[in-house]
């Protein structure tokens, strides 16, 4: 499914962005969205939305145009959250290059209140930064991504973050420049405080770290079976746990992500998980690892390219930042 996003990236979204996607879609979507939030609040989480905008325009840049633009379901994909830094990153999909807008007001309102506000440069998505002759890795080939090096792109979904260490993908919406970038900035703005490290998977389509490798709580390691083909020494001594086969039944289109939705899930604390209801491999798994679960239905909402993880986006938590390595 993901390849056909690369090929198709200035017709794809014609009928899946803005006011033409499929009002029942959307309807069945936001009614487990309300779920979440009321999950959320009666876990007292304070819930904010995004501005409304209009998706359905064109956009035109001085080396592109692009029918419309993606949506906004996913804030997570497009903000990073660092202590007390909101970076904007440099999407590499021209369909999400003012994502963050519908973010804008409440970003200014934390920006009042104290917080870092950055932004990635902004990249130009030249049609050079897309590879032409990109075919997905074959079986046992060296994973390969849609993106060359002209310029740092990333997606904030390409970063997982574990206290002082922050894990960063390579992917067909992050390139080594990306990496470099937020490495560079995280060194100069807080000199001796993170660790950025790059990661590879074993992923023909990889795009965001955040259903293939995810440190949900102190020892306990998250990862696709298969995608993570290597654990870093680091993680020595936490416990790997494998995400199980999902359950989503074939009749969900995920236009934009693959079936392991179930691997995104959302921690509350250290000890809470919230999962998606009927992925009860997985629920039983959480289970098995010591977790408490809290199911909530969202594979209408998966259909919008993300779960728990990317629908949400904690600005603040209570706790200290710790180094758990
Ligand atoms: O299927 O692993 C996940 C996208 C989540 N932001 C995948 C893509």
């Amino acid at each position: 499914m993901l390849g056909c996003m690369y090929e198709g990236y200035f017709d794809f979204y014609k009928t899946r962005g803005g006011d033409e996607w499929p009002a029942a879609e959307i309807k069945r979507a936001q009614k487990e969205l309300d779920e979440l939030i009321s999950i959320l609040e009666g876990e007292g989480v304070t819930v904010r939305r995004p501005d409304f905008r209009d998706y359905s325009k064109p956009l035109r840049a001085p080396h592109w145009q692009a029918s419309n633009e993606l949506g906004v379901a996913n804030p997570r994909d497009s903000i990073l959250v660092v202590g007390n830094d909101i970076i904007e990153t440099p999407m590499a999909w021209r369909s999400r290059y003012f994502e963050t807008f519908a973010f804008r007001s409440l970003i200014k309102e934390y920006y009042e209140q104290g917080a870092n506000w950055i932004s990635a440069p902004k990249p130009e998505l030249t049609d050079g930064l897309y590879r032409p002759d990109f075919a997905a890795a074959g079986p046992g080939e060296e994973p390969r991504f849609v993106l060359n090096e002209l310029e740092p792109v990333f997606d904030a979904a390409d970063v997982i973050k574990c206290g002082r260490d922050l894990f960063v993908g390579l992917s067909s919406t992050c390139n080594e420049m990306g990496i470099e970038w937020l490495r560079r900035y995280l060194d100069a703005a807080h000199p001796g405080t993170y660790r950025v490290h790059r990661m590879v998977f074993n992923d023909p389509h990889a795009m965001h770290i955040d259903a293939t490798f995810y440190p949900i709580a102190p020892g306990k390691l998250l990862v696709h079976p298969d995608r993570v083909t290597h654990i870093p020494s680091m993680f020595k001594g936490w416990d790997v746990l494998k995400v199980p086969e999902p359950c989503i039944p074939d009749s969900f289109p995920l236009y934009f992500s693959s079936r392991w939705m179930n691997t995104n899930v959302l921690m509350l604390d250290e000890s809470r998980v919230i999962a998606t209801a009927g992925e009860v491999n997985t629920i039983r798994a959480f289970k098995s690892w010591g977790l408490e679960v809290i199911e909530c239905p969202f594979w209408n909402f998966n259909n919008f390219g993300g779960s728990f993880h990317c629908a949400t986006l904690d600005i603040r938590r209570s706790g200290t930042l710790q180094s758990y390595f």
